[in-house]
């Protein structure tokens, strides 16, 4: 007899990983949080029973979501991360010498120490000068925050459901574009194409309240349920996917990049017709 992980995506789908070992299991007053050893990908951390990060894909998430806008900004100097307490995000971040600061604002503490101690590859960086961790709610934070003072925000969030639905609505955008300088741009997961339909368009419709412009783009994640993932940029302008820098992007040390090359930093914004048509694009 085998131990199985199932990730129970909806009533009528579950994802299956055959489990060699259980090394953590914990609850904090957010959620629960589980660390697994899977044969097919190494070490799982689990959150409320989905699956947020393994260490044998998670660079496909964190390459896309961290070097996509940040080589589509001019200079990026002063990054916001909300979510993402594992730390992949910010270590693909201090790969580009021009970020001088980023602030990881992580709801939850525990997500934060289980990735120090089970998961070095990804949190290791969080000990970085450059990097200041803090504990709180994402959507207070950049309420609070000074306006017209951030590069980019970075929205590393959990699914809508839980403490990161906020991180979905209106009016978390608004208070994103306050807190970004007028060229300023933001990312943030958007769940696989596959899912029900108002989802994208929710997420398209949310953001216009703070922007002016939105650009999705996709990659395959092979452990988020159904494989295609998607992450949209938002801001004041058009983004092109053209400006970005290929000087920038060939003095990043490229040699770690296990996902991303030039062509895709081109190709990941084609989209499969069925996904336009979600969004309503031609
Ligand atoms: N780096 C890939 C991992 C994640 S985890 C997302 C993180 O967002 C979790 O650690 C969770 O605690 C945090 N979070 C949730 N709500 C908030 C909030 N309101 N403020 C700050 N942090 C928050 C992304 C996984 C994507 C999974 C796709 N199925």
């Amino acid at each position: 007899m085998h131990l199985w992980f199932q990730e129970e995506d909806d009533s009528s789908l579950r994802f299956g990983y055959r489990v060699s070992d259980v090394l953590f299991r914990g609850q904090s007053e957010f959620q629960t949080v589980d660390v697994i050893e899977t044969e097919a990908y190494g070490r799982m951390l689990l959150i409320d029973g989905l699956v947020m990060i393994t260490e044998r894909d998670e660079f496909v998430y964190h390459e896309m979501i961290a070097h996509v806008p940040a080589l589509l900004h001019n200079k990026p100097e002063k990054v916001v991360v909300i979510g993402g307490g594992d730390g992949g995000t910010v270590r693909e971040l201090l790969k580009h010498p021009e970020i001088k600061e980023v602030v990881l604002c992580e709801i939850d503490g525990l997500v934060v120490d289980t990735a120090k101690k089970y998961f070095p590859q990804t949190a290791a960086c969080l000990s970085d000068p450059r990097v200041s961790v803090k504990i709180a709610d994402g959507i207070a934070y950049l309420k609070d925050h000074q306006p017209d003072s951030l590069d980019l925000v970075i929205i590393d969030s959990t699914d809508p459901i839980g403490p990161g639905e906020g991180l979905f609505t209106k009016d978390f955008y608004k208070s994103v574009a306050r807190a970004l300088k007028s060229d300023g741009l933001m990312v943030c997961q958007s769940e696989s194409p596959w899912y029900e339909e108002n989802i994208h368009q929710r997420i398209q419709n949310n953001l216009s309240a703070g922007f002016a412009h939105t650009k999705p783009y996709v990659g395959c994640v092979p452990t988020y349920p159904r494989g295609l993932w998607s992450w949209t940029m938002a801001a004041q302008y058009e983004i092109n996917p053209e400006n970005y820098s290929c000087e920038r992007f060939n003095k990043l040390p490229t040699e770690d990049f296990q996902y991303l090359n030039e062509a895709l930093m081109l190709a990941c914004f084609a989209l499969p017709n069925f996904f336009k048509r979600k969004l309503g694009l031609k």
